[in-house]
């Protein structure tokens, strides 16, 4: 066809002015283009030619917030970020084009026509940029804001999300819901952690969008040009953080959302669970049991059949005539007492919870001022409105229910809020601490500011004793207040292996105290399944193994001997470890590192990390890598990063960068060791309450790398480390200088342990050691993690001990420094 120029001239005389008007009438509404700015020392305000409201701040040189609407902004308020700017280096210019905001660590540029934000390294390198044409947009109430997708580019995060390690190609929601017996690719589940980490070309930067309302996400699911965050309500409102090292991300990202606060020393013990332990003899049966079997144990947990036809803050009287006194009885045999709490009160007449509450005026309301009614467990019930200070005043004060009756640990569940699987009304009010919203934003708090109001409670009632919370729902922040569990997984192998991904993502989302249910809650795990999850689960933060209603018992001796013999062999391993462990909780405290760290955040850009075969594999603290396995696997392929790993029962060395193919024992999970890690462990207790030997056995692994761990210690159970009541020092590993030293300690705890015993690995008889510069003898010793399956032995062969020789000196601990050189 020929075209005239004068049909040409046309044709491209529309196409011109039918473009603009195009995006005018759009359904989908841009920024616009910047047409005021002013700047502040750390921030710039904007205004744009699309009415849309823009502040960019610099927190910290490596942080910085971006916050829009098309409205004036509101108040600044959140539930997840407690802390201010800080006062940074900061150079801020602009020109006609744009504004670039500079920082030690970074730098910003914001370009003025349209509007849209890039982020970059010092020299020069994109770190992360709007995607040009789309930046950010509205459709009526909701917001996104759209990245151009970096060559590469990977995902990791966003809390308690099925799915891969790498993200990319899929998109999540985030609305808190009752998950019961979820499916392996099911989304959303319980909880709202809206931080991610983009990873590609060698760097890698954090977003968190601080929003509560129905939030998705978008790595490239159903599109090839960019991931995307957005909201169905509120503000554009996210911090972009920068770090070169992907740890320090998380650091970061918690410096902002706060840390876990110590946890008390029994919430790391083994916790026996199940839907539920009643009557009291039953609670007694369980507790001796696991005494007499020698399998170590700190608590007890009680579910929903304790209560009084399912009231909240009631005792079933014929099933628990005296808590208290079983409460006592239970820690006079090392146990401690955890309680389920539920959200929803009954409503009923004459029950005294109910009365309290609306006498107090605290539950949630519709628009015309009645209470919202939702069903759960009682029946109707009324929720209290955790997002008022005044729904908070008032569960804290129901708290002391338990707290008088000697219970230790609170748990958080259906905090959803979870209405028997029901949609909850939209119009439901939200108090939000005075500026009343809808249930459209506060839900994905809701849980979060239950279990604050639960430990705040549990703190107030409990004088200077550490309480232990747990929450099933949750919103980034809840680390500052409770452990988070991820809910009704189901007895299956892929459950098992996703758990391990969960809580690998979760602490990469700034939960470090984290747990699954060991064994399934829905379903009844095969013997092979169960001994393979109790081993893992020796490796998670929080140790609890629990099971539904009508599922068969699980407590480990319910599958047999020799399943019996490994749950031991792997509890009393974890006891073995609780110096490392508690080490490692407290470094949570310090940095936010969590305690399982999913391989992207030390071996970040390694391909390999995020492959379907390894992407599981964990460490636990820096030192052990976990193999988590299906249990129906005798073999598979592992992937040993850089570097030299230990076997942890052999002592055999594996070179990294490779993979391998290994067998796998049903009674010994894979487990390896990093070279120059520094593992302290004591002497077998049946319970954190229990005195270990007085010597501290610090395990030290030759390796090439520099190494330090710190070492931590204090009463476990009050808040007296606040004051100074703790014992501190750094072990180093120096193999260029050939040392291992232990610092001076810090604090004015008096450890446990008057001897600290080293145990060499990687050195053989003729390797010679010096303590202080004096020659010191060193002992063939043995290394031995767990004890062989003895009385199951079908082949009537006997069971050589599991374990190699090494060598080992012991020093008296006078709490002074001293080095070790080999
Ligand atoms: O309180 C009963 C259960 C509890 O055991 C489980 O751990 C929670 O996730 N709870 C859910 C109530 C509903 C169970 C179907």
């Amino acid at each position: 066809m020929k075209i005239s120029y004068k049909t040409l001239a046309v044709l491209l005389l529309t196409t011109f002015i039918s473009l603009p008007s195009l995006a005018q009438n759009s359904p989908v509404k841009g920024v616009g283009a910047v047409s005021k700015v002013s700047i502040s020392a750390q921030k710039v305000t904007m205004n744009t030619d699309q009415n849309a409201h823009v502040e960019v701040t610099v927190y910290t040189p490596t942080v910085v917030r971006v916050r829009m609407d098309k409205q004036p902004l509101g108040k600044d308020f959140s539930y997840a970020v407690v802390t201010q700017p800080q006062q940074a280096k900061v150079n801020i210019t602009q020109n006609d084009k744009e504004v670039t905001i500079q920082t030690d660590s970074l730098q910003a540029r914001i370009t003025k026509n349209p509007f849209a934000v890039a982020f970059y390294t010092r020299d020069g390198k994109v770190i992360n940029q709007d995607e040009e044409g789309l930046t950010t947009s509205w459709i009526g109430e909701e917001v996104t804001t759209y990245k151009k997708m970096q060559k590469g580019e990977r995902f990791i995060g966003l809390g308690e999300k099925t799915g891969g390690l790498d993200r990319r190609g899929s998109g999540y929601t985030n609305w808190n819901t009752d998950a019961y017996a979820y499916t392996t690719g099911q989304d959303p589940l319980y909880t709202t952690f809206p931080f991610y980490i983009g990873i590609h070309n060698g760097l890698n930067y954090g977003i968190f969008f601080d929003n509560s309302y129905q939030s998705d996400f978008n790595f490239g699911a159903s599109n090839d040009r960019f991931s995307s965050f957005g909201a169905q309500g509120g503000e554009m409102d996210y911090y972009f953080f920068y770090h070169t090292k992907l740890a320090d991300l998380i650091t970061s990202y918690t410096f902002l959302t706060g840390r876990m606060e110590l946890p008390p020393l029994w919430s790391l013990g083994y916790q026996q669970n199940r839907y539920s332990y009643y009557p009291e003899t039953e609670v007694f049966r369980i507790a001796q049991t696991l005494r007499e079997k020698k399998i170590p144990a700190d608590g007890i947990t009680l579910d929903i059949h304790y209560m009084d036809k399912y009231k909240l803050f009631t005792w079933d009287k014929t099933r628990f005539p005296d808590p208290a006194a079983m409460n006592k009885k239970l820690k006079d045999m090392g146990f401690r007492t955890t309680v389920i709490v539920d959200p929803g009160i009954k409503i009923e007449e004459g029950y005294g919870a109910y009365e309290r509450g609306v006498k107090d005026d605290v539950f949630l309301k519709y628009p015309d001022g009645k209470y919202y009614a939702g069903e759960v467990w009682p029946g109707w019930t009324h929720f209290p409105d955790f997002t008022s200070q005044k729904g908070r005043e008032w569960w804290k004060k129901e708290i002391k229910f338990f707290a008088e009756t000697g219970v230790d640990g609170f748990w958080n569940d259906m905090n959803e809020i979870a209405t028997w699987g029901q949609k909850m009304p939209n119009n439901v009010l939200f108090n939000f601490e005075g500026n009343i919203t809808t249930h459209k934003e506060g839900r994905n708090v809701y849980g979060l500011q239950m279990a604050r109001a639960s430990y705040e409670g549990a703190r107030q009632h409990m004088q200077n004793k550490r309480p232990f919370i747990l929450s099933r729902a949750g919103f980034s922040g809840s680390q500052r207040y409770s452990a988070i569990w991820t809910g009704d997984n189901r007895a299956e192998d892929s459950h098992m292996i996703l758990g391990i991904r969960l809580l690998n993502s979760l602490g990469v989302s700034g939960v470090a105290f984290s747990a699954m249910d060991i064994g399934g809650f829905t379903g009844n795990a095969p013997v092979g399944l169960f001994a393979r999850w109790i081993q893992l689960g020796a490796f998670t933060p929080y140790f609890r193994n629990h099971t539904g209603v009508n599922t068969r018992s699980a407590e480990p001796w319910a599958f047999g001997e020799e399943v019996t013999e490994i749950a031991r062999n792997f509890i009393s391993l974890r006891y073995k470890l609780m110096p490392y462990i508690y080490s490692n909780m407290y470094e949570a405290t310090q940095s936010g590192q969590p305690l399982m760290r999913t391989l992207a955040i030390d071996y970040t850009h390694d391909d390999k990390v995020y492959n379907g075969e390894f992407e599981s594999q964990y460490q636990f603290g820096k030192a052990f890598l976990i193999m988590p396995f299906e249990s129906t696997k005798n073999y598979g392929k592992v992937y040993f990063p850089q570097g030299k790993w230990y076997d942890l029962w052999t002592g055999e060395v594996k070179q990294g960068n490779r993979e391998e193919m290994i067998g796998v024992q049903y009674n010994k999970l894979p487990i390896y060791v990093k070279e120059s890690s520094i593992i302290p462990m004591q002497s077998l207790v049946q319970h954190t309450g229990e005195m270990p030997t007085d010597t501290l056995t610090v395990h030290v692994y030759r390796g090439d790398v520099a190494n330090s761990f710190v070492y931590y210690e204090d009463d476990g159970e009050s808040y007296d480390y606040q004051k100074g009541g703790f014992y501190k020092r750094t072990i180093t590993y120096d193999p260029r200088r050939k040392s291992i030293t232990f610092g001076d300690a810090e604090g004015n705890f008096k450890t446990k342990f008057k001897h600290v015993k080293v145990m060499l690995h990687g050195y053989d008889e003729k390797a010679r050691f010096k303590v202080n510069g004096k020659k010191a003898d060193t002992k063939d010793d043995f290394a031995s993690f767990i004890d062989p399956i003895t009385r199951f032995d079908p082949q009537g062969t006997a069971n050589p001990r599991i374990g190699y020789s090494v060598r080992s000196l012991v020093v008296r601990n006078d709490n002074g420094r001293f080095t070790i050189n080999f």
